[in-house]
Protein backbone atom coordinates (compact mmCIF):
# COMPACT_ATOMS: atom_id res chain seq x y z
CA UNK A 1 0.00 0.00 0.00
CA UNK A 2 2.60 1.90 0.91
CA UNK A 3 4.82 1.09 -2.06
CA UNK A 4 2.21 2.51 -4.32
CA UNK A 5 1.65 5.91 -2.54
CA UNK A 6 5.21 6.85 -2.45
CA UNK A 7 5.36 5.73 -6.24
CA UNK A 8 2.82 7.94 -7.01
CA UNK A 9 4.49 10.65 -5.25
CA UNK A 10 7.52 10.21 -6.79
CA UNK A 11 6.32 10.52 -10.40
CA UNK A 12 4.63 13.54 -9.41
CA UNK A 13 7.59 15.31 -7.96
CA UNK A 14 9.49 14.01 -11.17
CA UNK A 15 6.86 15.28 -13.56
CA UNK A 16 5.92 11.76 -15.10
CA UNK A 17 3.20 12.81 -16.41
CA UNK A 18 2.80 9.67 -18.94
CA UNK A 19 2.74 7.57 -16.37
CA UNK A 20 0.56 9.03 -13.72
CA UNK A 21 -2.67 7.78 -14.58
CA UNK A 22 -1.87 4.41 -15.05
CA UNK A 23 -0.05 4.14 -11.54
CA UNK A 24 -3.37 6.01 -10.03
CA UNK A 25 -6.01 3.46 -11.82
CA UNK A 26 -3.71 0.72 -10.52
CA UNK A 27 -3.73 1.79 -6.39
CA UNK A 28 -7.13 2.35 -6.85
CA UNK A 29 -7.98 -1.02 -8.53
CA UNK A 30 -5.86 -2.71 -5.53
CA UNK A 31 -8.19 -1.23 -3.30
CA UNK A 32 -6.81 1.83 -1.97
CA UNK A 33 -8.70 4.76 -0.46
CA UNK A 34 -9.36 7.47 -2.63
CA UNK A 35 -8.64 9.56 0.25
CA UNK A 36 -5.22 8.60 1.13
CA UNK A 37 -4.40 8.93 -2.72
CA UNK A 38 -4.96 12.61 -2.90
CA UNK A 39 -3.36 13.23 0.61
CA UNK A 40 -0.37 10.66 1.37
CA UNK A 41 0.35 10.57 -2.35
CA UNK A 42 -0.65 13.64 -4.38
CA UNK A 43 -0.42 16.81 -2.27
CA UNK A 44 2.56 15.66 -0.23
CA UNK A 45 3.71 15.39 -3.34
CA UNK A 46 3.26 18.93 -3.81
CA UNK A 47 4.67 19.77 -0.57
CA UNK A 48 7.99 18.69 -1.63
CA UNK A 49 7.84 20.58 -4.88
CA UNK A 50 6.96 23.79 -3.05
CA UNK A 51 9.71 23.13 -0.79
CA UNK A 52 12.32 22.18 -3.72
CA UNK A 53 11.08 25.62 -5.41
CA UNK A 54 11.26 27.67 -2.17
CA UNK A 55 14.95 26.66 -1.74
CA UNK A 56 16.07 26.85 -5.47
CA UNK A 57 16.55 23.04 -6.38
CA UNK A 58 14.02 23.22 -9.05
CA UNK A 59 12.00 25.87 -11.36
CA UNK A 60 9.19 27.20 -12.84
CA UNK A 61 9.15 24.52 -15.28
CA UNK A 62 9.42 22.06 -13.40
CA UNK A 63 6.62 22.58 -10.96
CA UNK A 64 4.65 23.10 -13.60
CA UNK A 65 5.21 19.93 -14.90
CA UNK A 66 4.82 18.48 -11.47
CA UNK A 67 1.38 20.59 -11.52
CA UNK A 68 0.03 19.19 -14.95
CA UNK A 69 0.92 15.72 -13.12
CA UNK A 70 -0.67 16.24 -10.35
CA UNK A 71 -3.60 17.17 -12.07
CA UNK A 72 -3.80 14.27 -14.06
CA UNK A 73 -3.86 12.22 -11.04
CA UNK A 74 -6.43 13.76 -9.76
CA UNK A 75 -8.91 13.50 -12.51
CA UNK A 76 -8.64 9.69 -12.12
CA UNK A 77 -9.72 9.55 -8.50
CA UNK A 78 -12.38 12.24 -9.29
CA UNK A 79 -15.04 9.77 -10.34
CA UNK A 80 -14.83 7.74 -6.83
CA UNK A 81 -15.21 11.20 -5.31
CA UNK A 82 -18.60 11.93 -6.11
CA UNK A 83 -20.76 10.48 -4.25
CA UNK A 84 -23.71 11.14 -6.21
CA UNK A 85 -25.73 13.02 -4.23
CA UNK A 86 -29.34 13.31 -6.17
CA UNK A 87 -30.71 16.39 -4.05
CA UNK A 88 -28.19 19.38 -3.80
CA UNK A 89 -27.51 20.66 -0.40
CA UNK A 90 -27.03 24.77 -1.66
CA UNK A 91 -25.24 26.50 -4.31
CA UNK A 92 -21.12 27.13 -4.04
CA UNK A 93 -19.11 29.43 -6.33
CA UNK A 94 -15.45 28.96 -6.07
CA UNK A 95 -13.16 30.96 -7.49
CA UNK A 96 -9.18 32.06 -7.57
CA UNK A 97 -8.82 35.48 -6.76
CA UNK A 98 -7.24 38.15 -9.48
CA UNK A 99 -3.67 37.81 -10.36
CA UNK A 100 -3.36 34.38 -9.19
CA UNK A 101 -3.22 31.34 -11.37
CA UNK A 102 -3.26 28.12 -9.17
CA UNK A 103 -5.63 26.06 -9.06
CA UNK A 104 -5.11 22.18 -7.68
CA UNK A 105 -6.18 23.42 -4.64
CA UNK A 106 -9.55 25.36 -5.36
CA UNK A 107 -10.38 21.99 -8.19
CA UNK A 108 -9.66 19.81 -5.03
CA UNK A 109 -12.23 21.89 -2.87
CA UNK A 110 -14.55 21.94 -5.69
CA UNK A 111 -14.32 18.53 -6.28
CA UNK A 112 -15.36 17.29 -2.80
CA UNK A 113 -17.97 19.58 -2.57
CA UNK A 114 -19.53 17.92 -5.68
CA UNK A 115 -18.73 15.10 -4.31
CA UNK A 116 -20.29 16.23 -1.35
CA UNK A 117 -23.95 16.81 -3.01
CA UNK A 118 -22.90 20.91 -3.32
CA UNK A 119 -24.07 22.14 -6.90
CA UNK A 120 -20.67 24.24 -7.44
CA UNK A 121 -19.95 26.70 -10.07
CA UNK A 122 -16.01 26.77 -10.90
CA UNK A 123 -15.02 30.20 -11.99
CA UNK A 124 -11.55 29.49 -12.74
CA UNK A 125 -8.39 31.48 -12.06
CA UNK A 126 -7.87 35.16 -12.04
CA UNK A 127 -11.29 36.09 -10.98
CA UNK A 128 -11.35 40.66 -10.66
CA UNK A 129 -13.67 41.34 -7.84
CA UNK A 130 -15.85 42.56 -10.84
CA UNK A 131 -16.83 39.48 -12.53
CA UNK A 132 -17.19 37.95 -9.35
CA UNK A 133 -20.30 40.38 -8.07
CA UNK A 134 -21.54 40.02 -11.42
CA UNK A 135 -21.57 36.00 -11.07
CA UNK A 136 -22.56 36.43 -7.17
CA UNK A 137 -25.47 38.67 -8.64
CA UNK A 138 -26.72 36.19 -11.52
CA UNK A 139 -26.09 32.86 -9.10
CA UNK A 140 -27.23 34.01 -6.16
CA UNK A 141 -25.41 31.40 -4.38
CA UNK A 142 -24.93 30.57 -0.82
CA UNK A 143 -21.74 30.29 -0.50
CA UNK A 144 -18.62 32.05 -1.94
CA UNK A 145 -15.36 30.06 -2.09
CA UNK A 146 -12.01 32.23 -2.48
CA UNK A 147 -8.76 30.92 -3.13
CA UNK A 148 -5.11 31.96 -3.03
CA UNK A 149 -1.59 31.03 -3.09
CA UNK A 150 0.32 33.67 -3.27
CA UNK A 151 0.75 36.59 -0.70
CA UNK A 152 0.68 39.26 -3.52
CA UNK A 153 -2.57 38.21 -4.09
CA UNK A 154 -4.52 37.35 -0.71
CA UNK A 155 -5.32 41.04 -0.48
CA UNK A 156 -8.12 40.51 -3.25
CA UNK A 157 -10.10 38.57 -1.04
CA UNK A 158 -10.80 41.85 1.46
CA UNK A 159 -11.57 43.34 -1.81
CA UNK A 160 -14.16 41.09 -3.10
CA UNK A 161 -15.89 41.62 0.46
CA UNK A 162 -15.68 45.12 0.74
CA UNK A 163 -17.39 45.02 -2.97
CA UNK A 164 -20.11 42.48 -1.56
CA UNK A 165 -20.90 45.06 1.11
CA UNK A 166 -20.84 48.04 -1.01
CA UNK A 167 -23.65 46.57 -3.50
CA UNK A 168 -25.36 45.61 -0.12
CA UNK A 169 -25.07 41.56 -1.22
CA UNK A 170 -22.86 40.32 2.10
CA UNK A 171 -26.01 39.54 4.16
CA UNK A 172 -27.21 36.66 1.33
CA UNK A 173 -23.55 34.76 0.90
CA UNK A 174 -21.51 33.09 3.22
CA UNK A 175 -17.25 34.36 2.26
CA UNK A 176 -15.37 30.69 2.91
CA UNK A 177 -11.32 31.95 2.12
CA UNK A 178 -8.42 29.06 1.28
CA UNK A 179 -5.02 28.42 0.09
CA UNK A 180 -1.79 27.66 1.77
CA UNK A 181 -0.57 31.67 2.95
CA UNK A 182 -4.16 32.13 4.05
CA UNK A 183 -5.09 31.12 8.30
CA UNK A 184 -7.89 31.81 10.37
CA UNK A 185 -6.76 35.33 11.83
CA UNK A 186 -6.25 36.86 7.92
CA UNK A 187 -10.09 34.92 7.46
CA UNK A 188 -10.89 37.20 11.17
CA UNK A 189 -9.33 40.32 10.01
CA UNK A 190 -10.97 40.51 6.79
CA UNK A 191 -14.76 39.77 8.04
CA UNK A 192 -14.67 36.37 5.90
CA UNK A 193 -17.42 33.75 7.49
CA UNK A 194 -14.81 31.14 7.30
CA UNK A 195 -11.37 29.42 6.82
CA UNK A 196 -10.95 26.19 5.47
CA UNK A 197 -7.42 24.63 5.56
CA UNK A 198 -7.98 21.91 3.32
CA UNK A 199 -10.88 19.89 1.35
CA UNK A 200 -12.52 18.51 3.72
CA UNK A 201 -12.68 21.26 6.16
CA UNK A 202 -14.39 23.35 3.04
CA UNK A 203 -16.74 20.70 3.13
CA UNK A 204 -17.75 20.87 6.79
CA UNK A 205 -17.74 24.53 6.67
CA UNK A 206 -20.33 24.55 3.75
CA UNK A 207 -22.54 22.09 5.71
CA UNK A 208 -22.62 24.19 8.56
CA UNK A 209 -23.36 27.30 6.41
CA UNK A 210 -26.03 25.72 4.56
CA UNK A 211 -27.48 24.01 7.82
CA UNK A 212 -27.39 20.93 5.95
CA UNK A 213 -25.46 17.50 7.45
CA UNK A 214 -24.44 14.34 6.37
C1 LIG B 1 2.05 24.06 -8.37
C2 LIG B 1 2.53 25.46 -8.05
C3 LIG B 1 2.58 26.37 -9.11
C4 LIG B 1 2.04 26.06 -10.49
C5 LIG B 1 0.49 26.22 -10.45
C6 LIG B 1 -0.22 25.29 -11.40
C7 LIG B 1 -1.70 25.28 -11.14
N1 LIG B 1 -2.44 25.04 -12.21
O1 LIG B 1 -2.20 25.48 -10.04
C8 LIG B 1 2.75 27.15 -11.37
C9 LIG B 1 4.05 26.59 -11.90
C10 LIG B 1 1.93 27.71 -12.53
C11 LIG B 1 3.08 28.19 -10.29
C12 LIG B 1 3.37 29.50 -10.61
C13 LIG B 1 3.82 30.41 -9.67
N2 LIG B 1 4.08 30.18 -8.39
CO1 LIG B 1 3.56 28.57 -7.48
N3 LIG B 1 3.40 27.02 -6.48
C14 LIG B 1 2.95 25.80 -6.73
C15 LIG B 1 3.10 24.88 -5.50
C16 LIG B 1 4.37 24.02 -5.69
C17 LIG B 1 1.99 23.93 -5.18
C18 LIG B 1 0.59 24.55 -5.05
C19 LIG B 1 -0.42 23.42 -5.01
O2 LIG B 1 -1.01 23.10 -6.02
N4 LIG B 1 -0.52 22.75 -3.84
C20 LIG B 1 -1.37 21.57 -3.69
C21 LIG B 1 -2.79 22.00 -3.35
C22 LIG B 1 -3.67 20.76 -3.18
O3 LIG B 1 -2.72 22.69 -2.11
P1 LIG B 1 -3.35 24.15 -1.94
O4 LIG B 1 -3.37 24.88 -3.19
O5 LIG B 1 -2.70 24.78 -0.75
O6 LIG B 1 -4.87 23.84 -1.58
C23 LIG B 1 -5.29 23.21 -0.40
C24 LIG B 1 -5.58 24.17 0.77
O7 LIG B 1 -4.80 25.34 0.73
C25 LIG B 1 -7.06 24.41 0.70
N5 LIG B 1 -7.60 25.44 -0.18
C26 LIG B 1 -7.11 25.97 -1.32
N6 LIG B 1 -7.98 26.86 -1.83
C27 LIG B 1 -9.04 26.90 -1.01
C28 LIG B 1 -10.21 27.64 -1.05
C29 LIG B 1 -11.17 27.49 -0.04
C30 LIG B 1 -12.43 28.29 -0.10
C31 LIG B 1 -10.92 26.59 1.04
C32 LIG B 1 -11.90 26.47 2.13
C33 LIG B 1 -9.74 25.85 1.08
C34 LIG B 1 -8.81 26.00 0.06
O8 LIG B 1 -7.56 23.16 0.25
C35 LIG B 1 -6.66 22.60 -0.71
C36 LIG B 1 -6.72 21.10 -0.58
O9 LIG B 1 -6.26 20.64 0.66
C37 LIG B 1 3.23 25.94 -4.35
C38 LIG B 1 3.96 25.47 -3.07
C39 LIG B 1 2.99 24.99 -2.00
N7 LIG B 1 3.35 23.95 -1.32
O10 LIG B 1 1.92 25.57 -1.80
C40 LIG B 1 3.95 27.07 -5.09
C41 LIG B 1 3.83 28.55 -4.60
C42 LIG B 1 2.42 28.84 -4.13
N8 LIG B 1 4.13 29.31 -5.81
C43 LIG B 1 4.86 30.32 -5.55
C44 LIG B 1 5.30 31.26 -6.53
C45 LIG B 1 6.26 32.33 -6.06
C46 LIG B 1 4.86 31.19 -7.87
C47 LIG B 1 5.20 32.16 -9.01
C48 LIG B 1 5.21 33.65 -8.64
C49 LIG B 1 6.57 31.70 -9.56
C50 LIG B 1 7.15 32.58 -10.67
N9 LIG B 1 8.29 33.16 -10.35
O11 LIG B 1 6.60 32.70 -11.73
C51 LIG B 1 4.12 31.83 -10.05
C52 LIG B 1 2.85 32.71 -9.90
C53 LIG B 1 1.83 32.51 -10.98
C54 LIG B 1 0.55 33.20 -10.64
N10 LIG B 1 0.36 34.43 -11.08
O12 LIG B 1 -0.29 32.64 -9.95
C55 LIG B 1 5.18 30.45 -4.06
C56 LIG B 1 4.35 31.55 -3.37
C57 LIG B 1 5.18 32.36 -2.40
C58 LIG B 1 4.40 33.47 -1.77
N11 LIG B 1 4.85 33.85 -0.62
O13 LIG B 1 3.44 33.99 -2.25
C59 LIG B 1 4.96 29.03 -3.56
C60 LIG B 1 4.52 28.92 -2.05
C61 LIG B 1 6.28 28.23 -3.76
C62 LIG B 1 7.42 28.66 -2.82
N12 LIG B 1 7.75 27.85 -1.83
O14 LIG B 1 7.98 29.72 -2.99
N13 LIG B 1 3.08 27.66 -9.09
Amino acid sequence: MADHLNTIKDAVIGGKHAEIKELVQKALDEGLDPGGIINDALIAAMDVVGKDFGSGKIFVPEMLVAAMTMKAGLEIVKPRLAGGASQSRGTIIMATVKGDLHDIGKNLVTMMLEGAGFKVFDLGVDLGVDKLIEQVKALNPDVLGLSALLTTTMSEMQKVIGELKAQGLRDRIKVLVGGAPVDQAFADKIGADGYGANAADAVELARRFTGTHA
